[in-house]
This record gives structure tokens, sequence and C-alpha cells, in this order.
């Protein structure tokens, strides 16, 4: 999958954005323009998450397909909220009972650990895989150990479908993915601590094309 320019997540954490309201800085990334949100909120009840989702697809509008909302995991909040579609965690939901369920246009993502969790993945119907952490991420160590790009590189080359790298990345580390056949790449931290998430965006979008990557 070689999409014609790098593209950029940010996923979100509202514990991440110091005292900034989260809303104000997904709205600075859509400016900087980011390609995906995740809104990944895991804390939240349904009634608040509801609330932000709306909220953010909303901010997200008038960029329409370019800048994509998807909730992590709540399939339920995806659909309330009108958002894109939904980001089934490794352990979430099946992935073929979400297709069949919310139809053939809902955008349908799912986090892998593994090569045979992306072949599975991309069997039962995902538009697009998370494969991660790749590099050590400043976020929990719950993520795991780093897989690191030999990985990433094998899964993408072995999957038909787009491929996103998450875990660590900031400008030196997407550097390091140059030239690989993935989408684009996702951040937490990177974007969420950022003075300017904007600019974070755009900083990551060059580490990636500088050499005019795959
Ligand atoms: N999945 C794998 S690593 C990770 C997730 C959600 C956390 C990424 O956070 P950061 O701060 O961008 O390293």
């Amino acid at each position: 999958m070689s999409p014609d320019s790098p593209r950029v997540c940010f996923v979100t954490s509202r514990e991440s954005t110091g005292d900034r309201p989260l809303l104000d800085v997904v709205r600075e990334a859509i400016a900087g323009g980011c390609d995906l949100i995740q809104v990944r909120e895991k804390d939240l009840l349904g009634g608040p998450l509801l609330q932000l989702v709306r909220s953010i697809v909303e901010a997200a509008k008038p960029r329409g397909a370019r800048c994509a909302v998807v909730v992590n995991d709540r399939l339920d909040v995806a659909l309330a909220a009108k958002a894109a579609g939904v980001h089934l965690p490794a352990d979430g939901l099946p992935t073929g009972q979400v297709r069949r369920h919310a139809g053939k246009k809902f955008l349908l993502g799912r986090s892998v650990h593994s090569l045979a969790e992306a072949k599975q993945a991309a069997k039962d119907g995902a538009d697009y895989l998370f494969f991660g952490p790749v590099f050590a991420t400043p976020s929990k160590a719950a993520f795991g150990p780093p897989q690191g790009p030999d990985l990433l590189r094998k899964i993408a080359e072995a999957v038909k479908v787009p491929v996103w790298a998450i875990g660590g990345i900031n400008p030196g580390t997407a550097a390091e993915l140059r030239g690989l056949p993935i989408a684009g790449v996702a951040a937490i931290s990177f974007i969420a601590t950022a003075a300017d998430p904007a600019a974070a965006i755009g900083a990551l979008r060059a580490a990636l094309a500088e050499s005019g990557t795959g």
C-alpha cells in the first residue's frame, strides 16, 4: 500500500494535553491537515464519550473524507455520533461481525500485534490496520515492547489493506520509516503534547516524505 502522500493520524488522549481542552488540540490537528482522528478515551462512559465524539465529528466536517473520525472500540458510540467508523482493539469485537452489522461504507480499523493477526484482520474485512508499538512509546508500558520497523515492513508487504505505524512516533522515528509501504503514522504523545499540534502534524508528514516515501 503506497499512498500518494504519507498520512498522519492523531490518536487522542485527553490526559496528555496538559491544561488545554482536548477539543482545542483536535481542532489544531485538523487545521494542520491531520488525515485521521481516532478518539481513544477508554475511561469515558458512553454519554460523555458520545458528546466528545460528536464535537470532534463536527469539527472535522469541513474537511470531509480528508479527515475521518473513528472511535476506539465503541461501535455503539461511533454509530450514534455518525463517525466515519470504529477502530477495534486487537481483543475487541470480531471484525467480520462488525462489518456485517455496520455495512460496507463504515470505516473499520483494527490494531494488530503480529503477522498472523494482520492476515486474519485483512481477511475478515478490516479497511486498515494499526501495527505497533513500532518504537518504544512514551505512553503506557502496557503497549508492550517495541516491534521494530522490520516487522512493520513484513506486515505491510503481506497484506493488501493499508497499515499504519503506531508507538513512539515523532519526526525522528518517522524518518526511519521512509520508503516503507505504509499508509502513514499515528501518534498520541507527539501531537497531544506539542505546543503547536498543527506544526507537529506537518513535521511528521515532512519526516516521512523528505526523500519521497513509498
Ligand atoms: N497502540 C500501540 S502503541 C500505542 C497504542 C495506542 C500508544 C502510542 O502512543 P505514543 O505516545 O504515540 O507512543
